[in-house]
């Protein structure tokens, strides 16, 4: 555990860890080095956040979990997301809401004021969720995850491509184990299941001609949606995850959450020690882009091309209907319907 974790947080994994039986407040003391007094005022903000923790006399506190097929329901809040968190850099630093306007918002303001790299924003809805292009991103409660996360790459502005790919590729490996079929990243950073958009990820940054000061990775990702949930203007084109396990009445939130950060924090460690070539080929085993024939549409027009590579920096490769090859740095890719 490291010196720097929450109390609070120290607390919940070992009471995690001792799966429903009890852990002695002297044993809690003596790990954590805190009086017992103290550990018991810590348990209040734990029980605040929806945890049901058990303090029976000469036992000690035992942490009651109801668990279905897919694992415990954890409550959704900070310290079951930090308590879940494996890195010692994203997430250490993390605010949770309830509600906010937007996460990126909010995290380009800490931002610019000195925030430190990893620090993570969550809110369970946003008033103001965006997506690229100042489209509205559907962000209410309850559902799904709603996330930011800040970089300090020590990059030229160019590499920031790259980063997004990454971004998409940490997401994808957090929900590999829940083996969805069908789920790919169309180019650059969407996560679709069978052609439905079910996260979307918005990069910002903030940068001088040489050098990135920060990045903000926004992450939407649709988790416990029904159809219903959806407005009617997006009902066709979007989807959730539990919408695509059988018979699942809903995942935790936290523990994904937590693994998003985990893997964007072992994803980025890759991207620094191993380069962009990495994280161009971990994108392109993931993506479901490449080969395809596409239309692009841009502010000029669109035009219908075939999908060859991605550069190493993140820049889509096509062909046109004349044999003409062009580079792709940005702009809006639509996948073109196939009879
Ligand atoms: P995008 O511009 O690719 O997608 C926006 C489009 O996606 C909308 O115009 C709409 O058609 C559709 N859409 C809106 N809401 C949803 C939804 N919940 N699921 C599927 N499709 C939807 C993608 O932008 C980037 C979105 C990033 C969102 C995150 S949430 C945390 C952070 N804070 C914030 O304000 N934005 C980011």
């Amino acid at each position: 555990m490291s010196e720097l974790e929450d109390p609070s947080v120290k607390i919940l994994k070992l009471l995690k860890r001792a799966k429903n039986q009890y852990v002695s407040g002297e044993e809690l003391s003596s790990i954590l080095g805190m009086s017992r007094t103290a550990i018991w005022k810590r348990m209040d903000s734990i029980k605040e956040e929806g945890f049901n923790i058990e303090a029976v006399t000469r036992k000690g506190y035992r942490l009651i979990t109801e668990e279905d097929e897919y694992g415990i329901n954890y409550p959704y809040g900070k310290l079951a997301v930090q308590s879940e968190v494996t890195g010692s850099v994203i997430g250490q630093n993390l605010k949770f809401f309830q509600e906010i306007d937007s996460t990126n918002k909010v995290l380009k303001k800490m931002a610019a004021e000195n925030a430190p790299e990893g620090t993570v924003v969550i809110s369970d809805m946003q008033s103001e969720g965006r997506g690229r292009r100042g489209k509205a991103w559907m962000s209410a409660p309850n559902l799904g995850i709603w996330m930011s996360v800040l970089l300090r790459p020590n990059l030229h502005p160019s590499s920031v491509q790259t980063l997004t790919l990454a971004a998409s590729v940490a997401v994808m490996r957090a929900l590999e184990p829940l083996k969805i079929e069908g789920m790919g990243i169309k180019w650059p950073n969407d996560i679709l299941i069978n052609g439905k958009k079910v996260c979307g990820i918005l990069t910002e940054l903030s940068a001088e001609a040489e050098k990135v000061d920060w990045v903000v990775l926004g992450i939407g990702l649709n988790v416990n949606h029904i159809k219903p949930d959806f407005p009617n203007d997006i009902a066709s084109i979007a989807t959730s995850l539990r919408m695509n396990i059988n018979n699942c009445t809903g995942l935790d939130r936290s523990v994904i959450a937590a693994s998003i950060i985990n893997e964007t924090e072992k994803v980025y460690r890759g991207f620094i020690e191993k380069g962009s070539s990495w994280i161009v080929e971990e994108w392109k085993k993931r993506n479901i882009t490449l080969g395809n024939n596409i239309k692009i549409i841009s502010q000029q027009g669109g035009f219908n091309a075939e999908a060859l590579d991605i550069t190493a920096e993140g820049k889509l490769i096509v062909k046109d209907e004349d044999g003409k090859i062009h580079e792709i740095l940005s702009g809006e890719i639509s996948l073109r319907e196939i009879d």
